[in-house]
């Protein structure tokens, strides 16, 4: 006899004008990521893996791939987890996901597990999402699989000591792109974008990106993937404090700060109707408001700078928001040379870890 597979459905937390902005007393109280774990202070993906199990509750099971979040969550006989979690190797989070979800939809029909079916998910660091463990990734969007494939981003190979991964932004200094005289931006190359080729390249998935500096918004996002009958893949912009050297209390700004400096967009992908929907935020800042509050961005140049607002330019067309005319100006080195001199300066890039 074939057992029916039932689904839960998750409540969205309600969102009004200016609620994203702060963290809400009315969170979930269950916190199946506790205390107890030995990441940095600060650490953005710590922060992020707290708020998705608090959406995702108690009735999940949880993937791992080999990054920060694996080796400091699981110090041995020791662990943050009150939901069953497992270590996948950094190539194969994709594929191991699949099978959890596959094997509890068998297991289920069997009448071999009660249901209802749990949620499932796996959090990836950017090196396995987007460089390492992407076609394993992209294989079990492609089947499409009923789980959450998160890629926790900190735009480094953080655990093996500050490496440059696809996500390392332009100019981005690592232990892999130093800045010397023969490279001085650091990092030449622009960051892969992960999302955007996620959503174009398996469009039948729900696909979205999201920060730390926007918790209701990181959580509601996590339920409506995982609500999706289906593959999901979120992008979490998650920053790393010892990678990029900032003050230990400012990650969640620097969540809000990247998307208001149009350097990171948040968007969300309907797979019913195939659009992007995008967030506007309300501010709009020079990429200098972003870039120095970073060590890793210290070396940078005038004309490093003005590719980067540039860059971040494209990005407010992308959305569909006009660009102010002082943001213009700004892709211009000179102006650069000229605020640098009167008006901000970098911070020393003193390497990584100081
Ligand atoms: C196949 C393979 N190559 C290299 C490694 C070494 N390794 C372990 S953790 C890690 C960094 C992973 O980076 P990311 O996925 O971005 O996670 P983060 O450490 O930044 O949290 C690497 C390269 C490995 N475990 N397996
Ligand atoms: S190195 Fe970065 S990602 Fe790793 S635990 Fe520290 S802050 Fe978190
Ligand atoms: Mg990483």
């Amino acid at each position: 006899m074939t057992h029916e597979v039932v689904r839960q459905t998750l409540p969205l937390l309600e969102v009004q004008d200016g609620r994203d902005l702060y963290y809400l007393p009315d969170l979930p109280e269950e916190d199946p990521y506790a205390a107890g774990h030995r990441t940095c202070a600060g650490c953005g993906p710590a922060i992020q893996y707290r708020w998705v199990l608090k959406a995702a509750g108690q009735d999940t099971v949880v993937a791992g791939p080999t990054g920060c979040m694996y080796v400091a969550n699981s110090t041995y006989l020791c662990t943050p987890y009150t939901v069953p979690w497992a270590h996948t190797p950094i190539a194969s989070g994709g594929s191991f996901t699949s099978g959890m979800a596959a094997g509890y939809e068998a297991m289920i029909r069997k009448g071999r597990y009660p249901g209802p079916y749990p949620n499932i998910l796996v959090m990836a660091g950017d090196g396995s999402a987007a460089d390492i463990g992407l076609g394993s990734i992209s294989g079990a969007l492609y089947r499409n699989h009923d789980a959450l494939f998160i890629c926790y981003d900190n735009e480094c190979y953080a655990n093996t000591g500050i490496q440059t991964s696809p996500t390392t932004p332009y100019a981005g200094m690592t232990t892999f792109t130093p800045f010397g005289k023969a490279i001085p931006e650091g990092k030449k190359l622009p960051p892969k974008n992960l999302a955007r080729m996620m959503a174009e390249g398996h469009p039948h998935c729900y696909v979205a990106t999201t920060t730390v500096g926007y918790p209701v918004d990181l959580m509601n996002k996590t339920r409506k993937g995982l609500n999706h009958v289906g593959a999901a893949f979120l992008h979490c912009y998650t920053p790393c404090q010892k990678g990029w050297v900032y003050q230990t209390s400012m990650t969640v700004e620097l969540g809000r700060r990247v998307v208001e400096s149009g350097l990171f967009p948040v968007w969300e992908y309907d797979p019913q109707e195939r659009t992007y929907r995008y967030f506007h935020p309300h501010v709009q800042r020079p990429v200098t408001d972003y870039l120095a509050m970073q060590g890793r961005f210290g070396h940078m140049l005038p004309e490093h700078v003005a590719t980067t607002q540039a860059g971040a330019n494209r990005n407010w067309e992308l959305i569909g928001m006009d660009v102010p005319q002082a943001l213009r100006d700004l892709e211009d080195p000179a102006r650069h040379q000229r605020l640098h001199d009167e008006e901000y300066s970098m911070p020393l890039n003193r390497g990584i870890g100081a």
